[in-house]
């Protein structure tokens, strides 16, 4: 397996101005008839390269033709994925018949069948697998698309753009042609041909054009697109009014398939979706459902622009669209919903996964600098870091100049293929900063640590914070330079009055900041609304943090004050179940809590927050060795103490929540189920007959799926086995038919800790609603017993290893990017205890002896074993 190098980049030698593409979809097999019009790139000196062109090796080539004239076996050479054509002139037409077969593509790449429909997926590199094409996205090409299919099997067929042909052959078979008048790269090109229901509404641009917008899914989930459809509207309106940025064609479709690698993509005019981002119903979906859908739609829609219209040149470059894009999308979902909530969802992402990426072998940087498999960089550093360094930009500029420079940036490479220095450079040049040293955010891997000390003096008044920035050695990277950032702050007085409010910069590894007048030594609120993907640290005390939790005007951090007290109360106990001691739970956190519980005037999103402990994960994250078990005991401890010590507060604030209104999907009511969800969880950790009992009633009587869903889980992951059994059968005889209910129904089991973990999901995978074909189903037993279930999956014997490790090896064969994307948890294997680290390590060699691993999973096995 090959590795490429971003230094390597080279101009593309050839263009192609026209695509056409003709495709016969068969049931036993699809005929691609592609030409393409191309000519020598003026812009590349060396006119004599043979024209190279990408190709799956699998792809059977029936006709080659240069100007109508077919090609003989001595002109041209394939070998590894390519096909080289020697002797071509400056300027001619290349025609290409290729011979693909759909159902037998379970990798999903390329073209394929979901449940009866042919649909593509074609980011990052499956164009080369429907035909031989310059698949990189700084090719743009102009497509015409014809479909030919059977009318009654597939009566709706679709690709770019929009539709200008429509025809009959008189034997049951039906054409579309669609054009679409933008340049794009190849992995923006969509079709999709079966028999579909539409969702139809319209939208009008502020400069008057017409958009038709359309919702396509299997008729039975029609009920379900109607939420899809308002967030599209409301993406549409906000890009408007806060980017500046229109639409621009005349049509605008989703289409919804339950056989999708990713969640969505931003195919242009024709986004394709993974049904669980797209169809939502009350009954059938959790409030966390509904927010995905709304953060999913509008990050497709945000792609017009930030992707489509300005692409990437290379795929190091792909934080350009994907960084800026989920940027754009948090924004829009804080506009819709609560903005803190929101930042502490993210965040708490960032930390408990991101942070451990740039902890492991496979770290790299936003922008990285080599790959083997590009699949394996659709990553939480290129899309969620990627995203926090452009927040950066717009803390540095200000809104304002931001948007400015989005403008500029919009506006000078319209119709481009661009890097991360172009997008950069449209920031120096509306700010007038130089922004050089800011870049390191993009060629730098690992998680910077800030460490914070502070000096008072009470005859001067003068208070000073030191600070000191390093960074880690990631791969390849042993020495860090300082990287430059904004340090929000806020200075408070010990009863919470508001001393100092501002923004530091820093760019050396340590400064200095002065702040005069300051009466009393005060207490420093430090990197409010996260302002840097940093890990920070400042020895508080416990007091500091309550009253920082109590008073902060900063929301974000008053909620990171009572985590960073949770996290130092919960190492504590994991120490004291070490050396075998009683663990106890402080009584100020108990305090505090109930202060919390019982102020009706709070935000109950917001005090759901506050009461939520920090995952198994994220204290792993943040442990030197990871002790499974430790962390997994204290944790459980905590809560069952929290649980009791405020038994009637809970009760009080379930009843409080627990309002009987109809169900909506606001920020408002989605708070409310919050709090009461997580009240029932702690009187369940309280393990008393009447709670187990409230939330039978809850199962029976909710109208919605946040509510059935959350007391299901608490009972199906109780000690009581009976009613978990009864509730789990009578789940499954209520929703059988419901595909995504199900992906719930065996994620609640796999990430189940009670006894006897392993043996279930082992069951469950031979269960008729399973299906080892459709990565949803993998992820919700596999991804979620790996990723959730951390105390079983990581049992001492080391029988999840071994149990993951055969999935791998089998689902490589079928589909390298989902088999790829599960192997994440045998990855972080140095950071175990020696005997468990051993037994990972172990598995991962296994994999490695393997002959004929796939590129995806190649790459990860070996940079793992380093
Ligand atoms: N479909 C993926 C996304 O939207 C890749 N572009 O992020
Ligand atoms: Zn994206």
């Amino acid at each position: 397996h090959e590795t490429i190098y971003l230094e390597d980049y080279q101009p593309p030698a050839w263009l192609i101005s026209h695509t056409e593409l003709r495709f016969e979809l068969e049931e036993e097999q699809t005929l691609v008839r592609a030409q393409l019009r191309i000519q020598a790139n003026p812009a590349v000196a060396d006119k004599r390269k043979p024209l190279e062109l990408f190709g799956d090796e699998g792809m059977e080539l029936s006709r080659l033709c240069i100007d109508g004239q077919i090609l003989e076996a001595s002109d041209y050479q394939r070998e590894a994925g390519c096909l080289r054509i020697n002797n071509v002139p400056e300027s001619f037409t290349l025609e290409c018949v290729t011979r693909l077969l759909p159902h037998e593509n379970t990798a999903l790449e390329g073209l394929y069948k979901s449940d009866g429909m042919f649909c593509t997926q074609c980011e990052a590199e499956g164009f080369r697998r429907i035909t031989f094409f310059p698949d990189r996205p700084d090719v743009m090409s102009i497509f015409r698309t014809t479909l030919v299919a059977d009318k009654a099997r597939y009566p709706v067929l679709l690709s770019n753009g929009n539709p200008v042909d429509t025809g009959e052959d008189g034997e049951g078979r039906h054409w579309v042609t669609w054009d679409d008048p933008w340049p794009k790269p190849s992995y923006l090109f969509a079709l999709v041909a079966g028999d579909l229901a539409l969702l139809e509404d319209h939208y009008t641009t502020t400069s008057g054009r017409e958009v038709a917008l359309r919702i396509y899914a299997e008729r039975k989930d029609l009920d379900k697109l109607d939420y899809a459809m308002q967030s599209l509207k409301n993406a549409m309106r906000w890009d408007e009014e806060v980017y500046g940025r229109e639409y621009d064609l005349d049509i605008y479709m989703i289409v919804a398939v339950d056989f999708f690698n990713m969640g969505a993509m931003e195919n242009k005019g024709l986004n394709i979706f993974n049904t669980s981002c797209v169809l939502a119903h009350p009954r059938t979906t959790t409030d966390q459902g509904f927010q995905r859908v709304e953060g999913v739609v509008a990050h497709e829609y945000f792609h017009n622009w930030s992707g489509n219209r300005v692409t990437c040149r290379d795929w190091f470059q792909l934080s350009l669209k994907e960084g800026f894009t989920v940027f754009r999308d948090a924004e829009f979902s804080a506009d819709m919903n609560s903005r803190t909530v929101k930042r502490i969802e993210d965040v708490t992402l960032l930390r408990t996964a991101q942070f451990a990426e740039d902890a492991g072998p496979m770290a790299h940087p936003v922008r990285p600098e080599s790959y083997m498999e590009i699949s394996n960089f659709y990553t939480l550093t290129v899309y969620e870091k990627g995203a926090e360094v452009v927040r950066m930009l717009h803390t540095l500029l200000g809104a304002e100049l931001f948007r400015k420079g989005s403008d500029l940036y919009f506006e000078r490479h319209d119709g481009q293929a661009v890097t991360t220095d172009d997008f950069v450079a449209a920031m120096e040049q509306v700010s007038g900063r130089d922004l050089s040293q800011f870049k390191r955010w993009y060629s730098q891997a690992g998680t910077p640590r800030l460490q914070v000390h502070d000096d008072y003096d009470p005859q001067s008044g003068e208070y000073c914070l030191t600070v000191r920035q390093s960074c880690p050695p990631s791969p390849g990277q042993d020495h860090k330079q300082p990287y430059q950032l904004p340090l929000s702050v806020g200075l408070l007085a010990e009863d919470g009055t508001e001393l100092y409010t501002g923004m530091l910069e820093l760019t050396e590894e340590e400064q200095q900041f002065r702040f005069d007048n300051i009466a009393r030594r005060p207490v420093p609120s430090l990197l409010r609304g996260f302002s840097a993907p940093v890990k920070l640290e400042y020895d508080y005390t416990d007091e500091q943090l309550l009253m920082l939790l109590r008073h902060d005007s900063d929301g974000f951090n008053r909620w990171d004050a009572g985590q960073r007290l949770c996290i130092r109360l919960l190492q504590e106990q994991m120490l004291r179940y070490r050396d075998g001691l009683a663990m106890s739970c402080s009584e100020a956190l108990v305090i505090a809590w109930r202060q919390l519980l019982t102020d009706e005037s709070l935000d109950p999103a917001m005090v759901a927050q506050c009461l939520r402990l920090p995952s198994e994960a994220q204290l792993g994250e943040l442990a030197e060795r990871i002790d499974v078990t430790a962390i997994h005991e204290a944790r459980e401890f905590m809560r069952k103490a929290l649980a009791q010590a405020l038994e009637q507060e809970w009760l009080q604030a379930y009843q409080r929540c627990d309002t009987g209104d109809d169900y909506t999907a606001d920020a408002e009511a989605i708070g409310r189920r919050s709090l009461k969800n997580l009240a029932l969880s702690y009187l369940m950790a309280a393990g008393r007959e009447p709670w187990l009992e409230l939330a039978r009633q809850q199962y029976e009587q909710s109208d919605n799926m946040t509510d059935q869903l959350a007391a299901l889980t608490l009972v199906a992951h109780s000690e009581f086995r009976e009613t978990a059994d009864e509730l789990l059968q009578a789940f499954y005889q209520q929703w059988q038919h419901e595909s995504l209910v199900m992906n719930q129904w065996l994620a609640v089991q796999a990430s189940d800790p009670t006894e006897g973990a392993l043996q279930r999901v082992n069951s469950l995978a031979q269960h008729p609603v399973f299906d080892a074909r459709n990565p949803n189903k993998l992820r919700s037993l596999i991804g979620a017993f790996c990723g959730q279930n951390l105390a079983s999956f990581h049992a001492e014997d080391g029988s999840g290893y071994v149990w993951l490790a055969d999935w791998i090896l089998t689902l490589d064969r079928q589909n390298p990017q989902v088999a790829s994307r599960l192997l994440t948890p045998l990855t972080r294997w140095k950071r175990y205890d020696q005997g468990r680290a051993a037994q990972m390590q172990a598995q991962l060699q296994r994999m490695m002896d393997t002959a004929e691993l796939s590129a995806d999973v190649y790459e990860v096995v070996s940079k793992s074993l380093v």
